[in-house]
């Protein structure tokens, strides 16, 4: 094959690597409830992971003061008082990340009290071991191009 032309080719693979979209997984939506432990300055876990379509219950409980959750993106908020518990319950029907923070001021640290809700499968993974096997095709088809001369 002309060396060029396979470049080409591995230019578009390249682009379909980076850009397709990959298939859905087949793991059908799912309920989750997650216990989320609010206290100056932090939530425990800060960081949140589910999948598209699922149904995300968030049970927040405040150990010490007043603390709230508000998330980015989905604009939804709930605040638990001192020991007691707030529930928070929707479609995670938008992939992406989005922040958290408390919407209530509660200390001098208030506006480091973030987390982060992931929506979607870690896509990135399989992305970048499409570009490791590009990559080695890559060397492979240009080697002719050095020769050549
Ligand atoms: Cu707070």
């Amino acid at each position: 094959m002309n060396p060029r032309f396979s470049l080409v080719l591995l230019a578009m693979a390249g682009l379909v690597v980076a850009f397709a979209p990959l298939p859905v997984s087949f793991t059908a939506p799912q309920t989750r409830t997650f216990e989320l432990d609010a206290r100056q300055f932090a939530y425990s876990p800060s960081e949140l992971h589910v999948s598209p379509g699922d149904t995300v219950t968030i049970r927040l409980v405040s150990t010490d003061v007043v603390h709230g959750i508000y998330i980015d993106g989905y604009d939804l908020s709930v605040t638990a008082d001192p020991g007691q518990t707030a529930t928070l319950t929707f479609v995670a029907d938008k992939p992406g990340s989005f922040r958290f923070r408390c919407n209530v001021t509660c200390g001098a640290m208030h506006p480091f009290m973030i987390g982060k809700l992931t929506v979607g499968a870690n896509d990135w993974l399989y992305r970048s071991i499409g570009f490791s096997i590009l990559a080695i095709l890559g060397l492979l088809s240009a080697r002719p191009l050095i020769t050549d001369y």
